[in-house]
């Protein structure tokens, strides 16, 4: 196995294993369009080569802005090919927040093939299809520290932050995860998620990693797709909606790695019953993706720490540090570490905050969505764990409302099992009220309404925003 590479992955795998498949577009048992590790290595060169015909040179960055495409793939490969830096972003944020963000990140190029407002989108449009007059060779070499990719991640004020990350911690988070879940050569590996968000992007550089097969269908497969492949990366709503549908009766799916907000033991049960091995991870985009795992078992924890990965709690709080740590955050064209600006610590404070029980980390919830109602400290997800108990609750946020006496108190919004009526309603008051505090029962229990539950994950501070707009 591959303690580093010395090319670049892909001609690796071409001089390893030329004519194993690498990517499949579709069903790869009926009619994929498929391509071997040369014809991979020899398309990244045809792209990266119109790159450069339409000026992009090394250092510069190229924003892509689609949803996950066959095209988005190639982008990504070429541009890092070009010693180019690449970022995804989401092309259904609206145009104002858009433009805000790509100003921040003065990006050189963009590709946008999805909107039609491309031109009034910051930076030189991209073609795939540009005229060639001729073609040379990129001179750039493999370097594992060379700055590849941006992800943005949001916080909950202010604009998102742009997380740099070089192929060295994107392939050491690849390991370490490999060293705890299967996935061999002969595994494919659906991309599931976005490629403009880390869980996306670790899809990729675990097939790189590998030498495996990834495999890309259209949005409307998506959940079709996940019958066809070995592998996947789920957030836990995606998975849900697998198993209610009528897909997951017949699959040859055989691990999903869970993630990116908390994970119901009730939902990785039924899936172990419909024959899936459910993976949990705890993981933040500054660690290029999963930081803790585990096999999914009864207890609601996230594992121990994967290699290549350090973490801490100091006062509750979560910090990590390791390999897969980014090289900083960028802003003002200039790479900031994280860390280091104090003697010595190269911690990085997560705020996150969790628990060790048995050796295994529990996550309980984001320090900065506590908030006061009548004097006592709230978590909300302290709330949302014990909703989420509840035979009847799929998904639950709950979030402080202002309140005259109390000064916030807590409300619910869920996704049910069945509608949710006055009877429902009665019932979780009910459940609340025997099984925590006064000052921890939700006073309003509300719907999730189906925008929100598009996105990798829902957004709390878009949720905020909402709740304040109903009556
Ligand atoms: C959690 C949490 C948890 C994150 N419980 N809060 O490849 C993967 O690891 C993967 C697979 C499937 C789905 C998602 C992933 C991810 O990468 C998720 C990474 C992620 O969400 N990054 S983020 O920067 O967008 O958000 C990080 C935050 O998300 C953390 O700081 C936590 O607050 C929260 N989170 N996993 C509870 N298991």
């Amino acid at each position: 196995i591959k303690a580093e590479f010395q090319k670049w992955p892909w001609q690796y795998w071409a001089e390893q294993r030329p004519t194993e498949i690498a990517i499949a577009l579709g069903d790869a048992n009926a009619g994929a369009v498929t391509w071997n590790w040369i014809e991979v290595t020899a398309n990244i060169e045809t792209y990266a080569q119109r790159l450069v015909a339409q000026g992009v040179k090394r250092d510069q960055l190229v924003a892509v802005v689609a949803l996950n495409s066959i095209d988005v793939l190639w982008l990504l490969l070429a541009i890092i090919r070009v010693g180019a830096r690449y970022v995804g972003l989401n092309p259904k944020l609206p145009s104002k927040a858009l433009i805000e963000q790509l100003t921040a990140l003065g990006n050189n190029h963009i590709w946008c093939p999805e909107l039609d407002t491309a031109e009034q989108l910051p930076g030189h449009t991209l073609s795939l299809t540009p005229a060639m007059t001729s073609e040379r060779i990129i001179p750039v070499m493999w370097q594992e520290h060379r700055p590849v990719s941006l992800t943005l991640t949001s916080g909950s004020t202010g604009l998102p932050k742009a997380v740099v990350h070089n192929p060295q911690s994107h392939l050491a988070s690849a390991s370490g995860l490999l060293k705890q879940m299967t996935f061999t050569a002969h595994d494919s590996w659906l991309l599931s998620l976005p490629l403009f968000h880390i869980s996306g992007l670790a899809i990729v550089w675990r097939w790189l990693y590998r030498g495996a097969r990834i495999v890309l269908v259209e949005p409307a497969l998506q959940q079709q797709a996940l019958q066809w492949v070995s592998h996947a990366s789920l957030v836990p709503t995606q998975l849900q909606r697998f198993l209610d549908s009528q897909y997951a009766h017949q699959h040859q799916l055989q691990q999903v790695l869970l993630g990116g907000a908390t994970i119901p033991v009730s939902l990785t049960t039924a899936a172990e019953q419909a024959g899936i091995e459910c993976w949990s991870g705890y993981g933040m985009t500054e660690m290029a993706s999963t930081i803790t795992a585990k096999r999914a078992n009864s207890s609601a924890g996230v594992g121990t720490v994967l290699p290549n990965r350090e973490l801490i709690l100091r006062d509750g709080e979560i910090w990590v540090r390791g390999k897969v740590l980014c090289l900083g955050y960028y802003r003002n064209n200039t790479i900031f570490s994280l860390v280091g600006y104090d003697d010595d610590d190269d911690w990085f404070a997560t705020k996150d905050l969790g628990e060790w029980h048995d050796d295994e980390l529990f996550i309980r919830g984001r320090a900065d969505n506590m908030f006061i109602s009548g004097g006592e400290n709230v978590q909300p997800e302290d709330i949302e764990q014990v909703l989420l108990q509840h035979a009847a609750v799929k998904q639950v946020m709950v979030l402080p409302i202002d309140d005259h006496d109390f000064g916030a108190r807590p409300v619910a919004i869920v996704t049910t099992a069945q509608p949710l009526d006055s009877y429902l309603v009665d019932q979780l008051v009910t459940y609340m009220s025997q099984n925590v505090a006064p000052h921890k029962r939700p006073i309003r229990y509300l719907s999730l309404p189906e925008c929100f539950t598009q996105n990798v994950k829902v957004s709390r501070s878009d949720l905020i925003k909402w709740l304040a707009s109903q009556d």
